[in-house]
Order: C-alpha cells, then sequence, then structure tokens
C-alpha cells in the first residue's frame, strides 16, 4: 500500500505548557519525542502533521507567556484543527506536570473527531500508562518507552495490518479491559533512526521565540540564539532514586556512532545555520572515548559552534585530556550532577555512585583548562538528615568559592515509579497530593515530602538562605573576575558605555557564571 497517497496525515501534537503564575522563565525548545517519531513515520511511508501547541503559527501574535500558560490556547488549536482531516493522532506526555493540558488536548481531539484513535507517548505517558489508559477514555493507547518501532507497528494495526495484541510495548483497551503486553526491546541500532523531522517545524520561529522568551542557555554567547537540544544516546545504568530515566529508556546505554552525531550536527548547521548545541544525554560520557571522538570530529570537521550539557554529565566520566578538548571545541559550561556534598547521602540515600572528590577534582581542572562548570544538588531526599542537608549547602557554597562551580539546588520531587516515591507511599512521606501545581512547587519552592528530619518549610528556608548567601557571594566573585582579569575589566567597561541599562544584569551574571566562555567569545572576536 503506497501510504502517503492512501493515508490521511497523522496527526502528532505537543500540547502547550503550563507554569507556575509567578515563574517568570519558561522554555521554548522542539519537540524533541515527536519530531523522532514524525521522521520514522514517513520513513514508512505515512504523512505527519505536527502541531506543536508551544509554537503558534505565522499568522498568530498572541503568545501567553504572561501568567502561567505558554503557547496557543485550545480555542485556537480548535480553530487549527478544523481543517485538518485525520483518523490517528499521537499525543507526547513528557512530564507528569504537564498533564492536564494532554488531558484536555486529548479530549478536544475526541469531541472534534469521536472516531479518531489517539495514543500517547512521552516519560509520563511509559510510567503511568495504565492509570492514563484506565481512567481517561480519550487515550486509545499508550505507547510505552522509545516509541520509533512501536509507533509504526501501533498504527499499521489501526489500519488492519497486524494486530494490537502482537505488539509489545502498549496498554490498551480492548471491551473495557486494560491490556498491557510485554515490554518492548530497547533499541540497539541507533544509527538506523533517521535525524528528527525537523522540516515539520518552522525552526525560524523557534530561533526567534527562544531569543525573545527563553531558550536554554541563560547567557548571550555567538550563536546562542540558534539553538538546538540534541540526544546523542539514550538510557542510563545508574540506579540513582530520585531518577525515572530507567523506567523510560532503560539501564542499557545505547548510543549512536560519533560519527552519526557529527552528521546530525553538519546537518543542522547546514539546513538551519544552528550554531549552538545542548547535548541533553541523560549520560553524555558514559563512555569517554566515544565522547572525546565526538569532540575531536567536531575539530577535525572544523565546526564553528558553541555547546553545553545542561541536563548535567556524570564527573567520574571527565578527564584533564578531555576537558581540554571540551575548551577547544567551544564548550560554554559543563553542568555536573553532583547531587549532594555528602558521600553518605551519595552512597546510601542518592545511590549515584560517585565520590565527592570527582566532583572537587573535574571542577578544579575544569577551572585550569578554562571550562566553566555548574553542579545539580537534591535535597529533601527520605533519609537525609538536616544536618546533611545543610552540609550540602555548605558543600554547593565551597564549590562554587574554591572552583567557580555554580550549583543549583533542588527539592527532591517524588517522579512517579522513583525509589524516591515508593519510599514516600510506604512510609507516608507524601503529604501532598500529586497535583500539576504542587509538583511545580515541589521542585524549587517546597517540597512534598515531610519525615522526622525535614519538611517542606525547612527544605524552603534551607533554600532561601543558600540564595540569600549566593547573591552576596557573586558580588565578590564579579569584582574578583574584573580585578583579576584585564580583557573582563575593559569588557566591562565597554558594555557600561555600549550597552543598554537594562542588559547591565546579564553581563554582570555572564561575568560571574561564564567567565570562561565569555573569554573565549572575546578571544574569537565574537563580543
Ligand atoms: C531535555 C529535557 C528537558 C528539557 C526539554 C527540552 C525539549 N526540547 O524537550 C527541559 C529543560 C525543558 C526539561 C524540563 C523539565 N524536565 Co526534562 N527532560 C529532558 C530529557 C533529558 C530529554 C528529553 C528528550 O529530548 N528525550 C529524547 C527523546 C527522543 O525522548 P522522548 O522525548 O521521551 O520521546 C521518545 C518516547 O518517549 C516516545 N514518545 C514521546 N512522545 C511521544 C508521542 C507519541 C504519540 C508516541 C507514539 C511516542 C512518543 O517516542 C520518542 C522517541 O523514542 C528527559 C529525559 C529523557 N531522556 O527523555 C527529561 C525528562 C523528560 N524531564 C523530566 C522532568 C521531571 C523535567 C522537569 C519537570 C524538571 C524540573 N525540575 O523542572 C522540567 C519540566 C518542564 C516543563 N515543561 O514543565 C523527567 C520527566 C519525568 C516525569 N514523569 O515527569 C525526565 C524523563 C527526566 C527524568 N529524570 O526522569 N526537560
Ligand atoms: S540521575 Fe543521571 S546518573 Fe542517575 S540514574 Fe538518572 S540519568 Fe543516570
Amino acid at each position: 500500500m503506497d501510504k502517503t497517497m492512501a493515508q490521511k496525515p497523522i496527526l502528532l501534537i505537543r500540547p502547550p505548557l503550563r507554569f507556575l503564575a509567578n515563574r517568570n522563565r519558561a522554555a521554548i525548545d522542539l519537540p524533541v519525542g515527536l519530531l523522532y517519531i514524525s521522521s520514522i513515520l514517513e520513513r514508512e511511508g505515512y504523512k505527519v502533521r505536527l502541531i506543536d501547541g508551544v509554537m503558534p503559527p505565522d499568522d498568530y501574535n498572541q503568545i501567553h507567556s504572561s501568567e502561567n500558560y505558554f503557547g496557543i490556547t485550545f480555542e485556537y488549536m480548535e480553530e487549527m484543527l478544523s481543517g485538518v482531516d485525520f483518523d490517528i493522532s499521537g499525543i507526547s506526555a513528557q512530564y507528569t506536570v504537564q498533564f492536564p493540558n494532554v488531558i484536555r488536548m486529548a479530549e478536544l481531539l475526541k469531541r472534534i473527531n469521536p472516531n479518531c484513535k489517539i495514543l500517547i507517548g512521552g516519560a509520563h505517558a511509559t510510567i503511568q500508562h495504565r492509570e492514563i489508559i484506565t481512567e481517561n477514555v480519550c487515550f486509545d493507547v499508550a505507547i510505552r518507552g522509545e516509541g520509533e518501532r512501536t509507533v509504526i507497528n501501533v498504527v499499521n494495526a489501526i489500519q488492519g495490518i497486524g494486530s494490537l495484541q502482537e505488539i509489545k510495548g502498549i496498554t490498551y483497551r480492548d471491551n473495557g479491559q486494560i491490556i498491557e503486553t510485554d515490554p518492548a526491546e530497547f533499541i540497539i541500532d541507533m544509527d538506523n533512526i533517521p535525524f528528527p523531522a525537523y522540516h515539520l517545524v518552522d525552526m525560524e520561529r523557534y530561533f526567534g521565540l527562544a531569543k525573545k522568551y527563553a531558550s536554554r542557555t541563560a547567557y548571550t554567547f555567538s550563536g546562542w540564539e540558534r539553538g538546538v537540544s540534541l540526544i546523542t544516546s539514550r538510557g542510563c545504568p545508574y540506579h540513582c532514586s530520585f531518577c525515572s530515566i530507567n523506567l523510560h529508556m532503560g539501564r542499557r546505554w545505547r548510543y549512536h556512532s560519533p560519527e552519526y552525531v557529527l552528521n546530525h550536527m553538519e546537518h543542522l548547521m547546514r539546513e538551519y545555520s544552528v550554531k549552538y548545541f545542548h547535548f541533553e544525554d541523560d549520560n553524555l560520557t558514559a563512555n569517554p572515548k566515544r565522547f572525546e571522538k565526538i569532540l575531536d570530529g567536531i575539530i577535525a570537521r572544523r565546526c564553528d559552534i558553541r555547546w553545553d550539557t545542561p541536563n548535567g554529565v556524570r564527573a567520574d566520566t571527565l578527564s584533564l585530556d578531555l576537558l581540554k578538548k571540551c575548551a577547544q571545541t567551544g564548550c560554554t559550561s559543563l553542568t555536573l550532577g553532583a547531587e549532594s556534598g555528602v558521600q553518605r547521602v551519595l552512597d546510601d540515600v542518592i545511590c549515584k555512585n560517585t565520590k565527592i572528590e570527582d566532583i572537587e577534582k573535574v571542577a578544579s581542572l575544569a577551572q585550569k583548562t578554562k571550562v566553566n562548570t555548574r553542579a545539580f544538588y537534591v535535597i529533601g531526599t527520605p533519609g537525609e538528615t538536616a544536618i546533611e542537608i545543610n552540609s550540602t549547602v555548605t558543600h554547593a557554597i565551597k564549590m562554587i568559592k574554591e572552583y567557580d562551580c555554580f550549583g543549583s539546588i533542588g527539592i527532591a520531587t517524588p517522579l512517579y515509579g522513583t525509589r524516591v516515591y515508593e519510599n514516600a507511599i510506604r512510609n507516608g512521606y507524601l503529604i501532598k497530593e500529586m497535583t500539576s501545581e504542587n509538583i511545580a512547587r515541589g521542585y524549587n519552592i517546597s517540597g512534598m515530602l515531610k519525615t522526622d528530619e525535614f519538611d517542606p518549610d525547612f527544605l524552603s528556608n534551607v533554600l532561601e538562605d543558600f540564595y540569600k548567601k549566593l547573591s552576596r557571594l557573586l558580588k565578590w566573585i564579579f569584582l574578583r573576575h574584573i580585578c583579576t582579569n584585564s580583557r573582563l575589566f575593559f569588557y566591562c567597561v565597554k558594555s557600561f558605555f555600549t550597552v543598554p541599562i537594562s542588559q547591565w544584569g546579564s553581563i554582570y551574571y555572564k561575568i560571574i557564571f561564564s567567565h570562561h566562555a565569555l573569554l573565549w567569545d572575546i578571544e574569537h572576536d565574537k563580543n
């Protein structure tokens, strides 16, 4: 069957996003998962229509970023859908915190076209597949884990080629019964996956909106406005208690070859003038040799780019040589998954399987090789004592003072399926309902768990205290940088006369958090 001729387009949708009313940064980013699903469907001969609810179309001039809403309204979505003829739709449900809009989206689709089949995929759908299919009749099939192989089988089955019960990795309703098939095997031959179908979205509008609202980079390094998130591997063999990645992408680390990654980057540079890459892998450096080959390829192919690792990398995989190559290839910052400043917590509570010495060593080497570093910490994991929580804050401050490694501290949130969640339920630590609002506040405002050692108020106070200390510390770091580096001093003076006052804040923070990357720009005459 020639599927492009015979079929209506398969409609793929990312619903609009909601954020807390007081949150001042939304995030504009490509719907990476759906772009992969699109490209595989197209390769199999299906027509695809991708609607990104976060990205308004050209003629839409009102973006709702003000209060707690980002993207197009459901009213407008309905208008857009009125002309689309579809029988099968797929919605992505990446985050638990965003799930209410996913349901609204599915209800809207069923209202417009009661006979359509709605597939749901993504991390949240994978972890909560049973609950989703049981509680929401608007969803027909949940696709668990990575979707490339499964979606083709499901779409074929809906059209009469094969049957759902033979397909691994799905959950669906059959005559009122919930059927959960065996888990699908993870994709090992990752290079067989086509590049995401970037041609289905208007990349220029993503760059434009990222520049206007918020991009993945907080600072304006050369090329920052043309940034793209890249995933070069999937899965993670570690068992951190707060992380749900293995439920969704598995414990086996699977990866694209360096050639594939470099070709992907060059494709983006050539077709869309991409200049900045955010490597978003869960474990980008799991195989340091592979990572090194990617960096060598960037040098050999003379890629004029900047890049960072905003999702965090493991410190125990980074050597001096690798860090030198990071600096050489335009790295603006490496974020380290430090998690705690207490070894017992790392070992027994979070189970990260890293050593604090490794984190300190890498931060110190990075400083010497002129790579800016950040670190993620998490406090409030059950099992942690109040003293240990305070020690993590002390450690985060020490990392800033000694190594310019800037930590951000989050509160442990009980993501469904994680050991933190299971433990919280078993022991009655969860004191707030798992609503979107509570989860969103839970990450960085007040937490959702209470043990004998801490409660949400305690954690909020710890955070408040940390940020007060940090803001005092930052002033000193700023002064230290401009007093010890003449190029930064002159950059600062020049900016004072040439840059509008509204941008001084950004320059202040750039000098503090990213002085190496800034100096790189100055040296390369890009600032
Ligand atoms: C990059 C990233 C971000 C970026 C997003 C960039 C982007 N363009 O999407 C940013 C910074 C915005 C982000 C933010 C957050 N993130 Co995040 N993020 C990720 C990360 C690391 C990669 C996402 C990605 O691109 N994956 C690669 C693609 C290929 O995978 P995928 O999206 O899952 O898609 C595949 C399948 O799921 C499936 N699929 C997906 N959709 C669909 C739809 C259909 C119809 C079908 C058939 C299949 C299908 O097929 C795809 C191809 O195989 C994931 C972890 C991960 N590895 O996925 C966490 C992850 C998604 N994030 C997570 C979380 C918790 C968050 C935050 C809540 C963190 C916070 N503290 O604030 C926020 C939420 C932001 C919000 N909008 O509200 C959790 C979600 C778990 C959950 N149950 O909620 C994850 C799984 C990480 C984890 N540790 O567990 N994140
Ligand atoms: S936090 Fe990082 S290292 Fe730990 S399991 Fe998740 S992805 Fe792996």
